[in-house]
């Protein structure tokens, strides 16, 4: 490791033990080394579309059967993918220490697994401070797309996407699309956390996608740090107190101590 990595690792790992409350932001990076694609990643995520022509409104009312079957597809993925360090090491950060706020722009649940995961080895009774908030909603609930019941995500090969046992509409999956309005109370909740926090630590994305992406600059504006990790450069990258480049997994266990 060169000395250039080992003291900016040092540098973010002071903001962070100095911060009283601290903002953490995830992308699709963050969970790469568990196996799940990323959004925009070289590999791309499902045979040839890109993620704004199937996770719209659009889509899934030209094709509900093709935009079904690529959640069903990913949904198949993360059933087989585990939580890396780098989650376990956000969740042992936000068990450990009062004043840390996770918020998540993936929908894969593998935050709250590492949350689980990570209380039930500290022994400590409760995995709920570790919980992020899903600002984008969350792949294993299927919501109504009539009435808006949520329900676990239905297992199942059929064709298409299930009907509402309460109105018979669409079941489509509970996440946020492009074009579609982020649940006030859970980004509202995320941009005070950045805007109280003494440092946003923002991992494994690509910073494109906003409101989420806006949740840096806002630590930044009320005169936070902002600590960055991320195996390429993204538009916070010039704007961050440090950058850190490198995988999430490896890199965030060195920088979050406990
Ligand atoms: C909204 C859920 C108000 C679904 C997702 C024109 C018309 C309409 C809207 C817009 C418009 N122009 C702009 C907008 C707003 C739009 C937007 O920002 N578009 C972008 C593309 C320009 N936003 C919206 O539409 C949002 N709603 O604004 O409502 C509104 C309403 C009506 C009209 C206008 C506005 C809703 C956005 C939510 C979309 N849903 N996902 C699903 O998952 O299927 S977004 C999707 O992208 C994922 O949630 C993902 O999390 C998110 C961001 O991507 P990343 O997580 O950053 O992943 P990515 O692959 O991009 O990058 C990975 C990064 O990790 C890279 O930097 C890579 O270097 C790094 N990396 C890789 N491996 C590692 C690593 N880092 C560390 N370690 C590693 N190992
Ligand atoms: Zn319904």
């Amino acid at each position: 490791m060169t000395t250039d990595v080992q003291e900016r690792i040092a540098h973010a790992t002071a903001i962070l033990g100095e911060a009283r409350r601290v903002v953490v932001l995830t992308g699709a990076g963050v969970s790469a080394e568990s196996g799940v694609p990323t959004f925009r990643g070289e590999r791309g995520l499902w045979r040839s579309y890109r993620p704004e022509e199937l996770a719209t409104p659009e889509a899934f009312r030209r094709d509900p059967a093709l935009v079904w079957e690529w959640y069903q597809w990913r949904r198949g993925l993360i059933a087989e993918c585990a939580p890396n360090p780098g989650h376990h090491a956000l969740a042992r950060l936000a068990l450990q220490r009062d004043g840390v706020i996770l918020v998540t722009q993936n929908v894969d649940g593998l935050h709250h697994r590492a949350a689980r995961e990570e209380a039930g080895r500290l022994g400590t009774a409760d995995p709920e401070p570790a919980f992020p908030l899903e600002v984008h909603g969350a792949i294993h609930r299927d919501r109504c797309s009539g009435c808006s019941r949520v329900t676990d995500a239905t297992p199942g090969e059929e064709p298409g996407p299930p009907r509402c046992v309460s109105c018979a509409s669409p079941l489509r999956p509970d996440v946020v699309w492009f074009g579609e309005s982020l649940d006030p109370t859970v980004i509202g909740a995320a941009q005070q956390a950045a805007l109280d926090a003494d440092v946003c630590l923002v991992a494994g994305t690509s910073a494109l996608v906003y409101p989420a992406a806006g949740l840096p600059e806002l630590t930044l504006r009320a005169g936070g740090a902002v600590v960055e990790v991320n195996v390429g450069s993204t538009p916070v990258t010039d704007a961050a107190t440090v950058s850190l480049h490198g995988p999430s997994g490896e890199i965030l266990p060195l920088i979050v101590g406990g």
